[in-house]
């Protein structure tokens, strides 16, 4: 499969579908199978051209994402001091000469910029910058994010939405935004992890909550996350949280999340997002790239699932140790569904252990992955490597199938890659995304 493979649909040949497929041929389905099945992608920090420079594209983002950040600081003199008071344009010239030019781009992120070039044709030796520029200065993001969608076999994308954001909040008080290809969620991070710093906010405009988060602040949240639903229209409620997460304890992230978000998604249907385990700026010198993972204890999911045996929980966790505990907990609670390898561990040798791990305890009730894509191109060579990631683990578990006696056909294996990566959202969200 190459970057650009995605196929606008599947086989015609009707015959195909009821066809039992002999072990050697399963391969080249699996692989056909994931190629023309279009994917939402459930995490995201894309935005729709409806909030203008938000949404970031084209070579100088892409060579400055984070991820990049953190492996050049490894492999330049400049430091991070020096490299904040470069320009956009000087930061992606930086990190080209030290990543791509100096070394070879071998890392998952840089070989992703590698993938992208190629995938529009373009060059991807010490030329391609340059000519990478012209090309991206080039398109219009309309047309072209939809040209970028289609390369990746993407439908659509759910973004990370803010409301105590003041640049995203313009825009959904002017009337938000009408992409089809674009779904909202509502992320909560500075409500339920960072109220001592946010809470004045919410006051300030009309709710009236207190510093304490007590009296009649949960009902003035709830008031709040209803404004935002009605704004939003999201497909769930969201936070990350660090690996010290506790529930239940005395914070007020319990109390918010068990006396506000929790009982507002289900009065509204939504499922709650956990995003466990992150250790966030421990060296903040780094910015976004400064972030860290910790293990948690995930007997605060355990008693969350629980507790609120009418809330859907979808859970990434991001120590790679937690994996397995995830797995397991999800054999035991019907409403906790597990999704995505996310940041640090979306690697190839990763990915391919955590998704093995999930098929052998889940069949297929999970979602393999989610591309967490800040800059639109992203999600060509994320979606890209999944596939490629995916194609060998479901052969084989479809050989074992096979020789373990049951009969294989292209229609089942469909089914089941709808399901991973269409069909157990549309169901946890209770919406026919697009
Ligand atoms: O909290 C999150 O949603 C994280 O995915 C991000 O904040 C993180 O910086 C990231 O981009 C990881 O891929
Ligand atoms: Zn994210």
């Amino acid at each position: 499969m190459s970057a650009t493979s995605v196929k606008s649909a599947g086989r015609r040949d009707g015959s195909s579908s009821v066809r039992r497929l002999k072990p050697k041929q399963i391969a080249a389905e699996v692989q056909d199978i994931l190629a023309s099945t279009q994917v939402i992608d459930i995490h995201t920090h894309l935005f729709s051209p409806a909030f203008g420079k938000l949404g970031l594209w084209g070579i100088d983002e892409l060579l400055t994402y984070h991820y990049l950040e953190a492996e050049f600081f490894r492999s330049s003199d400049i430091a991070p001091e020096e490299y904040w008071r470069l320009s956009k344009t000087e930061r992606a010239d930086a990190i080209w000469k030290a990543l791509f030019l100096e070394n070879s781009p071998i890392s998952e992120s840089t070989r992703g910029i590698i993938a992208v070039l190629s995938a529009f044709g373009l060059p991807t030796d010490a030329s391609g910058l340059h000519e990478a520029r012209r090309f991206f200065h080039a398109q219009s993001i309309e047309r072209y994010m939809r040209r970028v969608f289609q390369m990746a076999g993407v439908s659509s994308v759910v973004m990370t939405n803010d409301p105590l954001d003041p640049d995203e909040r313009a825009v959904w008080m002017n009337g938000g935004q009408r992409y089809p290809e674009f779904h909202a969620a509502l992320r909560l991070d500075r409500i339920l992890c960072g109220w001592p710093s946010h809470w004045q906010q919410l006051a300030s405009e009309g709710y009236a909550v207190d510093e304490r988060a007590s009296g009649k602040s949960a009902g003035e949240v709830r008031r709040f996350l209803a404004d935002w639903h009605k704004r939003m229209g999201p497909l769930y409620m969201a936070v990350s949280l660090p690996d010290s997460f506790q529930f239940p304890d005395d914070s007020i992230t319990s109390k918010v999340l068990s006396e506000a978000v929790l009982p507002s998604c289900c009065e509204f249907g939504l499922p709650m997002s956990l995003m466990i385990g992150v250790r966030r700026q421990v060296n903040p010198k780094l910015r976004l790239a400064g972030d860290a993972v910790g293990k948690a204890d995930l007997r605060a999911l355990e008693n969350l699932c629980h507790t609120f045996p009418d809330n859907r929980f979808l859970v990434s966790v991001l120590s790679r140790e937690n994996q397995h505990e995830l797995a397991v907990y999800a054999r035991k609670f019907k409403n906790l569904l597990p999704f995505g390898c996310w940041w640090f561990l979306n690697n190839p040798s990763i990915v391919e252990e955590i998704t093995k791990e999930r098929i052998e305890l889940l069949g297929t009730s999970f979602i393999p992955q989610h591309s967490d894509a800040r800059v639109l191109e992203q999600v060509i060579y994320k979606w890209h490597n999944t596939r490629r990631t995916l194609a060998p683990i479901l052969t084989n578990a479809y050989q074992l199938l096979h020789a373990d006696g049951a009969e294989i056909t292209r229609q089942k294996i469909q089914r089941d890659v709808n399901r991973l990566f269409r069909a157990n959202f549309e169901e946890w969200t209770r919406r026919r995304a697009r």
